[in-house]
């Protein structure tokens, strides 16, 4: 069944039943044309409701096969038959109405919704343009800059809001369908008639000084993305051009946006977190451990963070720390954090009360005897990570697992420090750890498969996208980033600036540039690394410049002073004149004369770097596939989406190409810092693509 036909009175009801999402598949697409054709042929009937479930209304088309949306009717012919329908029809949303689902609750005369509804033109998330008619009725009925605002971000409209603007006519408490046969009823009392969103006159004073602003602001902001300037013209088509007039431009639009490699990019990332789940020898179905309680070791950066990330989950934690002023100072960080979220407006305080007793503290180890998982953040260095493990394995219960969050040092080392290798593992959070969204999972040479499985798991229920890698020096993430640091350095060397570095990173689409990425992490763990791995002498690249960052105390953000500086409760960095003068001292040490460094190479120099080492890390098996180095880089390091990950991006560009560029700097300023890949040149040479084999062979 797909639509539900029913009459009560002189109302018809027509409910979409199509679960889960009531998406508009060519045979609901038909079922409801029909039942509108019904409605239109029957003279008993003087209005109808079209209503999904109290859970979901419709979200959207579900579908991409273009042959199948094309299909007759297709939504935007669907649309426009209720529009143009001579009774009125009624919208009566409970939950998503989302994408296709709004344009569909826009075709109708009026609107009644759930206050728990969810009313949205996400398309722009998927690089995409609502194309069905939303982007040209919603600056019909309510204003154009709050229409604006919702499509350009592709954000909800807060049902009370929906209410006060004309978007809802009505905002029903209980029954969904009771309220809305109410409002059916009332309606017909009244006298009251169709009433098409497209007869009406957008709302806007000067839409050519609007529109000249919203692009300035957007040019600036949309940092390479092509999707939200593409909506932009579409939302002028639509408020400045007679409706029938937009529709082409607006469909021709989608079409290219479709075919575009953004729109393909996001598709790829969210196919690709899918797939990352995905472990050869770790069926969907291996059993795994309850995880009804977690501690976390150390109070600092991490610590706080990742004790967030369970609280949110609704997962009892207790944060152990040596030192009582570490706690002190971790859970004040907690409480700021929640109160600044609560601030925004996107927390309530009771949920953030809530939270906070979930959290519990102290100051000795046996306080985590009770813990189905204990994550460790203690300093990255090893003697004082094996201390823990081994006292944990003195205090932990049979079967409690034992994670690390080590940026970069050896699982299995760590894991014989215990008398149960085989419940270690690693779980690598991302700094902010409550907010990055990647849980690479590290897998030692001993690791229970139900142990991985349970890690994986707790991953999703966290909220976290896991991603498995195996062991070395960095794993997925930090073992690229590494080599991606090492190119930033030298072309500091070179002449350029960090800000400048950040800054060309940033406009290509990155969340933050390497030197604001390091003030936030805090410059003084990557420091611990480069000792540590000096002393063994493995994997050790000297870094000059970072090494006297840190003699100075200028740790980052949590010193308020790194490669830039920080005003108090501020997390904005400013270049600092200090620095400056510590390049220009380190250059010329080096006898080096600055040279102007340009943007594009910035990027090319940073982003192939990521792809070689990503490259290297699937040959070598520590990732499983090259889509899963993508999952990481968007996830963890904030790499832009829209350009799918280092390795997809590499793709898109043309492996040919990199691996030429990438032979072109051996021939450059330290060229013995690069070493192409052979995948990488083996699989240029083939005509291949990495999003096609994903898979090392
Ligand atoms: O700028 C966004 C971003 O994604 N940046 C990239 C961050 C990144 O790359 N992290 C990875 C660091 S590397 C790492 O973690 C691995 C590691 O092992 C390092 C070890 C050393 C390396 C060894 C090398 C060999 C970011 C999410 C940060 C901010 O986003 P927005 O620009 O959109 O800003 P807001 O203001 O809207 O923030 C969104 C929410 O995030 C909260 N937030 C921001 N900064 C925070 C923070 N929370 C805690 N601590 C911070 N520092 C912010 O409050 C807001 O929260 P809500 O709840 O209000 O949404
Ligand atoms: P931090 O210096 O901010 O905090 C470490 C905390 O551990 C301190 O509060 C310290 O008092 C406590 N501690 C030290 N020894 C202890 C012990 N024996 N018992 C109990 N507590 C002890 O460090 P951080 O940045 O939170 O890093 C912690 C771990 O997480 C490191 O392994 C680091 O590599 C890793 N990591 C860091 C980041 C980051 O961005 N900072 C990201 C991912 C992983």
């Amino acid at each position: 069944m797909t639509v539900q036909f029913r009459i009560h009175g002189d109302i018809a009801v027509i409910q979409l039943d199509y679960p889960p999402l009531n998406n508009l598949s060519l045979e609901l697409r038909k079922a409801l044309s029909t039942c509108l054709d019904d409605v239109g042929s029957n003279a008993a009937i003087k209005a109808a409701i079209i209503i999904g479930s109290e859970k979901v209304f419709c979200a959207g088309a579900g579908e991409s096969d273009a042959g199948i949306m094309d299909a007759h009717p297709d939504i935007r012919h669907l649309v426009a038959q209720m529009d143009s329908a001579a009774k009125p029809l009624i919208a009566a949303i409970g939950g998503s109405a989302l994408g296709g689902g709004l344009e569909l609750a826009l075709g109708c005369h009026y609107r009644v919704a759930l206050t728990s509804s969810m009313l949205a033109l996400p398309e722009v998330t998927s690089g995409l343009v609502a194309s069905n008619g939303g982007i040209q009725r919603l600056p019909r009925i309510i204003p154009v800059a709050r229409a604006a605002e919702a499509i350009l971000g592709g954000t909800p409209i807060p049902v009370d809001e929906a209410a006060q603007l004309g978007l809802l006519d009505e905002v029903v408490e209980g029954s969904l369908l009771d309220g809305a046969l109410r409002f059916a009823a009332r309606l017909l009392a009244s006298g009251k008639d169709t009433r098409r969103i497209r007869d009406m006159t957008p709302r806007i004073d000067d839409a050519t000084a609007f529109f000249e602003r919203k692009r300035a602001e957007l040019k600036k902001s949309a940092r390479g993305r092509v999707a939200p300037l593409a909506n932009l013209d579409c939302l002028e088509a639509a408020v400045t051009k007679p409706f029938d007039e937009s529709q082409d431009y607006i469909k021709a639009t989608y079409m290219q946006l479709a075919a575009g490699t953004e729109c393909k990019a996001l598709q790829y990332s969210a196919f690709a977190v899918c797939e990352a789940t995905r472990i050869p020898d770790v069926p969907a179905n291996t059993p795994i451990r309850e995880i009804g309680s977690a501690a976390v070791i150390g109070a600092g950066t991490m610590g706080g963070g990742i004790a967030m990330c369970f609280a949110n989950a609704g997962i009892p934690v207790t944060v152990i720390d040596s030192k009582q002023e570490a706690i002190d100072r971790g859970l004040a960080t907690i409480t700021k954090n929640y109160a600044a979220t609560v601030t925004r407006g996107r927390l309530t305080q009771t949920e953030m009360d809530r939270r906070l007793r979930l959290i519990s503290t102290a100051c000795d180890l046996s306080a985590a005897s009770k813990a189905d998982i204990i994550v460790e953040a203690v300093f990255e260095d090893m003697p004082v990570k094996e201390q823990v493990f081994r006292n944990l394995d003195a205090v932990a219960k049979p079967g409690a697992i034992l994670a690390t969050n080590t940026s970069t040092l050896d699982v299995d080392q760590i894991a014989a420090a215990t008398s149960r290798p085989h419940d270690v593992i690693g779980a690598h959070f991302f700094s902010p750890a409550n907010v990055m969204r990647l849980l690479e999972v590290i897998r030692g040479g001993n690791t229970a498969k139900d142990v991985i499985a349970t890690t994986m798991a707790l991953g999703k229920r966290i909220g976290k996208v896991p991603v498995l890698a195996g062991v070395c020096d960095g794993f997925i993430g930090n073992r690229i980033l590494e080599k991606y640091r090492v190119q930033t350095m030298l072309l500091i060397d070179e002449g350029a600036s960090p800000q400048q570095i950040d800054n060309a990173l940033v406009s290509w689409g990155l969340a933050m540039g390497p030197f604001a990425m390091g003030d936030l992490a805090g410059n003084d763990v990557s420091w611990l690394i480069r000792k540590f791995r000096a002393k063994m002498g493995r994997n050790y690249t000297p870094n000059p410049l970072a090494d006297q960052l840190c003699e100075m105390g200028r740790y980052g953000q949590k010193t308020g002073k790194g490669w830039y500086r920080y005003e108090s409760g501020n997390r904005k960095p400013i270049p600092d004149p200090e620095i400056e003068t510590m390049i220009a001292e380190h250059r010329r040490k080096l006898g080096i004369t600055p040279r102007k460094v340009t943007d594009e190479e910035i990027v090319e120099h940073c982003v192939y770097a990521m792809t070689n080492e990503g490259t290297r890390i699937v040959e070598e098996g520590i990732a499983i596939r090259a889509s899963d180095v993508d999952v990481v880089y968007v996830n963890g390091y904030g790499f832009p989406a829209t350009r799918g990950g280092p390795m997809f991006y590499a793709d898109t560009v043309g492996l040919a190409k990199v691996i030429a560029t990438i032979d072109g700097y051996v021939g450059g300023y330290r060229g013995d810092s690069w070493k192409p890949s052979t995948w990488l040149r083996k699989l240029a040479g083939e005509g291949g693509k990495f999003s096609e084999g994903r898979q090392q062979q």
